[in-house]
């Protein structure tokens, strides 16, 4: 069974580990690795970055304070604000003539955050891309059609690096420009797909509007991540490519892509945690919680030296696992993500993720994966959420009772599923705008 997957996972070459060294080591010589970086980075931390030095002070800590790696919970967390706060270079811990890149966060509200890479930096970047990759089954005999966005995003330099390292061919296509992505893929024989789902999905249904069979391409893999994505999706995106679907995580703040991915197994996150030392967290009270219970993701970086950080909340919701894979690493994997802590919506004092209402939808026949939530306020002043989904083709031009049948179907399995009452309203087929990078699913028009 193993190798048969393995086998379908790589149809062009064997999928390999790429650091066998440091992704299969035992956990006691880990834990020393780890213990060893986290002391030369707060160490580091506190000569070099007045910010860190504050905290620690104020909490009373010194470097020499960090004995074992349960230690790690007395040093203070950093936010999303502390780094807003700072910005553009005030968390910068390297000369400036040491930065050799520069990249930032795609959000939209407030300023970026910012992750400045010595060289040192790039190359962790480079190993943690290449570890990631080879998870999806990448060799040197691959041609990577690379369609994440290059610029200041971290997607497509940061898998860029990963194929070359790996000694594959890159394509560096960026985000956009379908009709040539499609030409691409089949005129170079692309073996392998990066690029965030979403685009992945739209991508599929241009080939087929231009009659492009996918199925008969040399394509049979692709590393997707950069926003949510659900079990179905995935199964989606295998199913119209006939290809192997791998989750990769990643955040510009930690590096980027390259902190976590999938193996062949397919059963969690593999973290890249001889680099980055993850935590789960309460999100309230800041508890650290046992392996198993899920709450928000924390990470230490413990080996960068351009912009490193202390037990950074990503606002990201996992847990970990700890059980051996059976792909022979040893790294603790976190589950696919389950939402965030800011994306969650509060809708009439229910708490409700994207993820939830996406997961509910693909099971229900006739719809497409492409969907909006619209909530706003009405006159009443509770909060109303109208849901609009795509339905198949086939399915528009059906009876319109069988349309109503539809949209009641739905809204009664959005309320058993998510406690709340939405209205659903079905589009036909490419009306949600597409994106071809980040996907926007949730426009929330309350003024709170
Ligand atoms: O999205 C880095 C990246 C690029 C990851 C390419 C994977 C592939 P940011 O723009 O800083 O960085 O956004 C980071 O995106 O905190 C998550 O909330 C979300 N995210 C990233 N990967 C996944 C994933 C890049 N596989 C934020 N599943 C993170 C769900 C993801 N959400």
């Amino acid at each position: 069974m193993y190798f048969e997957d393995i086998q379908y996972a790589c149809k062009t070459g064997v999928a390999m580990i790429f650091n066998p060294e440091l992704e299969c080591m035992e956990e006691e010589a880990r834990k020393k690795l780890q213990l060893a970086s986290l002391k030369n980075l707060v160490e580091m931390l506190y000569e070099r970055v007045p910010f860190y030095r504050k905290r620690m002070d104020g909490l009373r800590l010194k470097p020499r304070d960090i004995h074992s790696l349960k230690d790690i919970e007395k040093l203070p967390f950093t936010t999303k604000d502390d780094l807003r706060e700072n910005y553009p270079r005030g968390l910068l811990a390297a000369p400036k003539d040491r930065i050799v890149e520069v990249h930032m966060s795609s959000g939209t509200t407030g300023k970026p955050v910012v992750d400045e890479y010595t060289q040192n930096d790039i190359n962790i970047w480079r190993e943690a891309m290449a570890r990631t990759l080879a998870g999806g089954g990448c060799t040197k005999d691959d041609i990577v059609q690379n369609c994440y966005g290059y610029g200041l995003f971290t997607g497509g330099p940061g898998a860029h690096y990963g194929a070359m390292t790996i000694g594959a061919e890159v394509l560096p296509m960026s985000s956009g420009n379908t009709a040539r992505q499609l030409m691409v893929l089949q005129d170079f024989g692309s073996t392998m797909l990066t690029c965030t789902p979403s685009y992945a999905l739209y991508m599929a249904e241009e080939a087929a509007d231009a009659g492009i069979d996918l199925k008969k391409l040399p394509l049979c893999k692709g590393c997707f991540g950069a926003e949510p994505w659900s079990e179905n999706m995935r199964k989606e995106i295998e199913s119209r490519y006939d290809m192997k679907a791998y989750d990769i995580y990643g955040l510009t703040e930690i590096i980027g892509p390259g902190v976590s991915f999938e193996c062949e197994a397919q059963d969690g996150l593999h973290v890249n945690e001889d680099l980055f030392y993850p935590e789960i967290i309460d999100p309230d009270t800041g508890k650290v919680l046992a392996d198993g219970e899920k709450g928000e993701l924390v990470f230490t970086t413990l080996t960068k030296d351009g912009t490193p950080l202390l037990r950074y909340r990503t606002r990201d919701i996992t847990f970990l696992v700890r059980e051996p894979c059976h792909c022979g690493r040893t790294t603790v994997r976190m589950h696919r993500l389950f939402g965030r802590t800011d994306d969650m919506l509060i809708i009439r004092g229910v708490n409700v993720f994207p993820s939830q209402i996406e997961q509910a939808l693909i099971e229900i026949e006739g719809t497409e994966p492409q969907y909006l939530i619209v909530v706003s306020r009405g006159e009443t002043h509770l909060d109303e959420v109208e849901l609009q989904v795509e339905v198949k083709k086939e399915f528009f031009s059906d009876e319109t009772r069988d349309l109503e049948g539809l949209r009641s179907k739905i809204e009664n399995i959005m309320k058993s599923k998510l406690q709340i009452s939405v209205r659903v309203k079905l589009v036909e087929p490419k009306t949600i705008e597409r994106s071809i990078g980040k996907a926007k699913r949730v426009v929330d028009n309350r003024k709170i």
